[in-house]
């Protein structure tokens, strides 16, 4: 994989890029809700510099565990559906049954978040964000995505080119099982060649439209191409 290699041969402890600091800096950092630890934002500078926190933030194998809001949204799975909007041939609002019925996809990518932790080689499944476009029918003046989570929060874009690549994962299982809730359960896009603020959880929403509606954390100034090791200024090695 390129961007990993380019990861691997650069240079290491360059800090994180301004605008990264400035993301970050005022946001809560570790709070308690519902009688867990949460992360909030798109780093924990917390856990970062306080190794004893990392160990009581659950997470699977590194790792952590991101909500802006005050919990972990859950929904009913029969309940739950993914809709496709805007600029589509044939709107559609799909159960987890109609996303099961679509081709099913595996892949194992590295999960970088832009704050610096990866976990290497995890195993996702689900279906190609390409196949449930493919779906709905691009109309030809669509150029980008606009994701929703049912977090009632977290948005999150992509082009229309950058979503039909063969990385982009609507993924309902995280190492052989179903999401759990607090990875995004039932469904979460995985863009695996960018950094993880692009894999929106508990995703609810793909609206196609003609221009980038930059997502949570853009507008809070992260770049909108979020091209792991060539974005936000980072050039670090990254440290899990
Ligand atoms: N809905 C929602 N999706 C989200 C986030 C979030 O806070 N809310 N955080 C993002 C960030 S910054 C990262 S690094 C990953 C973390 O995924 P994890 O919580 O499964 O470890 O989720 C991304 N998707
Ligand atoms: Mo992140």
């Amino acid at each position: 994989m390129t961007q990993q290699s380019e990861l691997r041969s650069s240079n290491r402890g360059t800090p994180v890029g301004r605008r990264v600091v400035l993301g970050v800096v005022g946001l809560g950092v570790v709070g308690v809700a519902t009688g867990r630890w949460l992360s909030q934002g798109v780093g924990d500078v917390v856990a970062a510099t306080a190794p004893g926190l990392a160990s009581v933030i659950p997470a699977a194998g590194g790792f952590r565990i991101y909500t802006v809001t005050s919990g972990y949204p859950e929904v009913d799975p029969a309940a739950y559906r993914l809709s496709l909007s805007g600029l589509v041939e044939r709107p559609l609002s799909l159960s987890l049954t109609d996303l099961a019925d679509l081709p099913q996809t595996q892949m194992t990518k590295d999960f970088q978040c832009v704050t610096g932790w990866r976990v290497d080689d995890v195993p996702w499944s689900g279906v190609l964000l390409r196949d449930v476009l493919d779906a709905a029918g691009v109309d030809q003046d669509a150029a980008a995505l606009t994701l929703t989570s049912f977090d009632g929060a977290y948005t999150e874009s992509l082009t229309l080119e950058q979503a039909m690549r063969d990385d982009m994962l609507v993924a309902t299982t995280m190492y052989g099982a179903p999401l759990e809730v607090k990875h995004g359960a039932p469904v979460r896009l995985i863009a695996a060649p960018m950094y993880g603020y692009k894999s929106i959880k508990w995703m609810d929403g793909i609206e196609l439209t003609r221009e980038v509606q930059p997502g949570y954390w853009e507008v809070r100034g992260y770049d909108v191409d979020a091209w792991v090791g060539q974005s936000n200024g980072r050039t670090d090695e990254p440290v899990v």
